[in-house]
């Protein structure tokens, strides 16, 4: 299977609350566009982006263009980096998109979210996805709050052949990312992936504790970590969106890698994030295997949530 397969069945259940208000390329001639503003929203894109969806898509429709190009059009105005970068430069923000996911400046990748959202699991899919572009790769199992986290990520670790530095359960979570982040340049790993514990993101000790994990990171590394990468899962829709604004006020997030879109019927969260908060999305969780991780593309992500063809991506 094709990675845009992949894509393609992981948006499933978002595609199909769009087809049930009538949605789809089959039927690309008579649409109501409340009912696709109720879609939109069903679909978790956010009330105030649907109305500006169906508002541009009704614009391309009146403009000639079938009904897909023109839902396809308006999705792609929210989505795609370069014309959110326009969007938010006339507001007076400025976003680094970086589209090359292989090589960055960064040694060092420490993950935040919720738990259970899919941290661990996407730190073994971002191991795998970095390895196959030949990077060397050292994990740090930094949730030390929950006796299991760490034997899972070790799990991981051994099953990918990745060193990975722990802890005793309980210890201090920054003094694992420490040794770590010592560990990391004294063996010259390309790079450190740094776990973290997801537990009580409403109270203020776990923010203090990111904010720990992040500042000894950097006294071991100096400049490191360049990326803070935030794990939301599609299935909570726009709560999302809160725990994205809570990890951004504490550690400063750089990126954004969505997950469990497949179990999800709420694939249009990836809109408010790249649109509201400015965060670029980094990879999107499609599965639980290791290859169900992909580099985020706004053109495929729409294409494959619209059963288009892949080769207008
Ligand atoms: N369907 C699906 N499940 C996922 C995905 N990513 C993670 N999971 C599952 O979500 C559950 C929690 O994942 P875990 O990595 O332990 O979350 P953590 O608490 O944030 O570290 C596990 O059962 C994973 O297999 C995804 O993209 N799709
Ligand atoms: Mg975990």
């Amino acid at each position: 299977m094709s990675w845009f397969d992949r894509l393609k069945r992981g948006l499933g259940k978002t595609r199909d609350v769009l087809a049930t208000e009538g949605v789809s390329v089959e039927n690309p001639w008579e649409m109501d566009w409340d009912d696709l503003e109720f879609a939109l929203i069903g679909a978790d894109v956010g009330a105030h982006i649907a109305s500006e969806v169906v508002i541009e898509a009704r614009k391309e429709r009146e403009r000639g263009r079938s009904f897909a190009e023109s839902l396809e059009k308006a999705l792609l105005d929210q989505l795609e980096p370069d014309r959110i970068r326009q969007k938010l430069r006339r507001v007076g923000f400025s976003l680094d998109v970086s589209r090359n996911m292989v090589e960055f400046a960064g040694k060092v990748i420490m993950v935040v979210g919720v738990n259970g959202v899919g941290k661990t699991t996407t730190i073994a899919k971002l191991a795998q996805y970095y390895r196959s572009y030949g990077k060397s790769i050292m994990f740090a199992a930094g949730d030390t709050f929950r006796a299991a986290a760490t034997a899972q990520l070790e799990e991981w670790g051994h099953r990918l052949d990745v060193p990975t530095i722990t802890g005793p359960d309980g210890s201090d979570p920054a003094a694992v990312a420490f040794d770590a982040a010592q560990a990391r340049r004294a063996r010259g790993v390309d790079l450190l992936i740094v776990d973290t514990a997801g537990r009580l993101h409403t109270k203020h000790n776990l923010m203090e504790e990111l904010k720990k994990v992040k500042r000894v990171i950097g006294k071991a590394d100096e400049g490191e970590p360049k990326e803070v990468w935030l794990v939301i899962d599609a299935v909570t829709g726009q709560n999302g969106l809160e725990q994205a604004r809570r990890f951004n006020q504490a550690v400063g997030v750089t990126g954004v890698i969505v997950t469990k879109l497949d179990g999800s019927a709420k694939g249009g969260i990836l809109l408010p994030i790249a649109r509201e908060l400015g965060l670029p999305i980094k990879f999107i969780g499609v599965g639980e295997r290791p290859d169900d991780l992909q580099p985020y593309d706004a053109a495929a992500f729409v294409h494959a949530l619209l059963d288009l063809p892949v080769e207008a991506a």
